[in-house]
């Protein structure tokens, strides 16, 4: 097999990368290990940028996300039993993100790609890359059993953070820069009308919660909790009455319950590595950087990623140039940098560090105070939150 772009892993960045390239002309061919279903339902993201937004409908690929998406225009903080609103669209200028699953994301994108004759390979295994400095660099992987090469020009590395290209780069070339979190958070997703029609991050002393949802009927939250909690220590019940503690406030805010129909503990941690290329490998979305996902950018970032890649790539197929490809890690890093540093003070200023002194937890308290009251630091986590613009 033969192509100019070998994908690997059909995430937001594979994914989105495909219908990038196909619109500039460019052929691609996408691999992935795991089985369409399964890519379909995996419940993990809910909260896109509005500059991610905007890119899905400029491709013809939001129809559904416009229907049945929910457009925010605000989030609510909630500390020492009170919410204090952060109206986006009053601070941005306008701008606001939608609440969609990732899931649902994928479901339209693979869609697309299929219908207009893309190529998706789905439970490819053993999927390796070879010749990565070499000007023609090979896949191998097995399908149904079967040995198969594809050649192509250039590989993208969009196989997440547990994938395979990483690893491959010789060893000396990559810088990891990395933190761990003592905390991770507690998913459920409820059959319940959300309680709040917009997202809640509360800062408690049990420690952080969040409201979200997926739709008029499904709530989405999450709590912190330890690493490695087990979650047959937290049948639903303790969940709903841990919830209920976090998110009290002084004017008797009152949780919907409902039946919990998913479940999962996600650990938290920071995590870059530079460059984010080697030859003709490019890396992009987890498979090179990871937030925590207390800012809402993962999936957000890895789209950003693939907009600079696919320039790259358009330009080198159009003028036979290489700037913009040899300037891809720089201009990545730029952005990953600022959004790291965004997910980790969102991160730092809501959770409960167990092993802070009192002077921490006052600090804290003291920017919550400030961030919710001052113009420009609620500016500050707007501008963010809605997503920095392209450069
Ligand atoms: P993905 O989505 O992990 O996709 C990688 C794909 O590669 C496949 N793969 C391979 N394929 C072939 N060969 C191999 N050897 C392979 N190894 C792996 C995998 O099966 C998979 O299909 O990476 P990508 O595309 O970079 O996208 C990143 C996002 O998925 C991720 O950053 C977000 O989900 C993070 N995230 C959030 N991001 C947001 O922007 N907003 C949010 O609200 C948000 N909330 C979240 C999140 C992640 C969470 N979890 C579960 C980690 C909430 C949670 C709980
Ligand atoms: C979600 O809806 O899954 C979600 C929302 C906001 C976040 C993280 C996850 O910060």
């Amino acid at each position: 097999m033969k192509t100019q772009v070998g994908i690997i892993g059909a995430g937001p960045a594979g994914l989105v990368l495909s219908h990038l390239l196909h619109r500039a002309g460019i052929e691609s061919v996408v691999l992935e290990s795991q089985t369409r279903q399964y890519i379909e339902e995996r419940v993990r993201a809910g909260v896109l940028e509005q500059g991610t937004v905007d890119l899905l409908n400029e491709l013809g690929l939001g129809d559904r996300m416009m229907r049945q998406g929910l457009m925010h225009y605000g989030v609510e903080l909630r500390f020492a039993g009170r919410g204090h609103r952060i109206d986006f669209k009053d601070l941005t200028g306008g701008k606001g993100v939608m609440i969609y699953a990732q899931h649902e994301v994928i479901k339209d994108l693979v869609a697309a790609r299929l219908n207009a004759g893309g190529q998706i390979i789905f439970e490819a295994q053993q999927v390796d890359v070879h010749g990565l400095d070499s000007e023609e660099p090979v896949v191998r992987f097995t399908q149904n059993g079967a040995l198969q090469e594809l050649h192509c020009d250039f590989i993208a590395g969009c196989d997440g953070f547990h994938g395979v290209c990483r690893d491959s780069i010789p060893s000396g070339v990559l810088k990891t820069y990395e933190r761990e979190y003592p905390f991770g958070w507690l998913g459920i997703l409820a059959e319940a009308p959300p309680a709040s029609h917009e997202l809640i991050y509360a800062n408690h002393e049990r420690g952080f919660a969040l409201l979200s949802m997926r739709s008029p009927k499904i709530s989405r939250l999450y709590l912190q909790c330890k690493p490695d909690e087990d979650l047959n220590e937290w049948p639903d019940a303790r969940i709903w009455e841990e919830l209920h503690k976090r998110f009290a406030t002084h004017d008797g805010f009152k949780l919907t319950e409902g039946p919990v129909i998913q479940k999962g503990v996600t650990g938290m941690r920071s995590f870059v590595v530079e460059p984010m290329q080697f030859g003709r490998l490019f890396l992009a979305g987890d498979s090179a950087h990871i937030v925590p996902p207390t800012g809402a950018k993962g999936l957000n970032l890895a789209v950003a990623d693939v907009r600079v890649l696919a320039a790259g790539l358009k330009e080198f197929y159009k003028t036979g140039k290489r700037e913009l490809l040899e300037r891809y890690s720089e201009i990545c890093l730029r952005r990953v940098w600022k959004v790291q540093r965004f997910s980790w003070w969102m991160t730092s200023l809501l959770h409960k560090f167990t092993d802070d002194p009192e002077f921490d937890r006052r600090r804290q308290l003291a920017e919550l105070d400030y961030v919710t009251t001052s113009r420009a630091a609620s500016t500050t986590l707007a501008e963010n939150y809605v997503g920095l613009p392209m450069e």
